[in-house]
């Protein structure tokens, strides 16, 4: 009985302080919880698939360096504010196998 509740007591204190450093990250990244923020240069739009080719700067939250990579978008209208050789900040999250592009400053 003791021993449950300890058990269950520290869980929630772990549960409290996981929460706590995720959205500290989120706050520190300016994103949303689980966006990673990038700044970029629009190289190809592609419409079938819709997707977009940018060369972006290092992303933090990740761990990646900059390169090269196509980005999928979550709503097709994003290309449309797009044109190749325009910089760009933007937002995206992983889904799955694929990274996504939701948002575009
Ligand atoms: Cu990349």
């Amino acid at each position: 009985m003791k021993g449950t509740l300890a058990t269950a007591l520290s869980s929630a204190i772990l549960l409290a302080v996981w929460t706590g450093s995720v959205s500290a990250q989120s706050a520190r990244a300016g994103t949303s919880d689980d966006g990673h923020a990038a700044s970029g240069l629009v190289m190809k739009i592609e419409r079938e698939p819709a997707r977009a080719t940018i060369q972006h700067g290092p992303v933090q939250t990740l761990g990646w360096p900059g390169m090269t990579m196509g980005f999928a978008v979550r709503d097709a209208t994003i290309l449309d504010r797009l044109q190749v050789g325009q910089r760009i900040d933007f937002e995206f999250v992983q889904d799955g196998k694929r990274y996504l592009i939701v948002r575009v400053k």
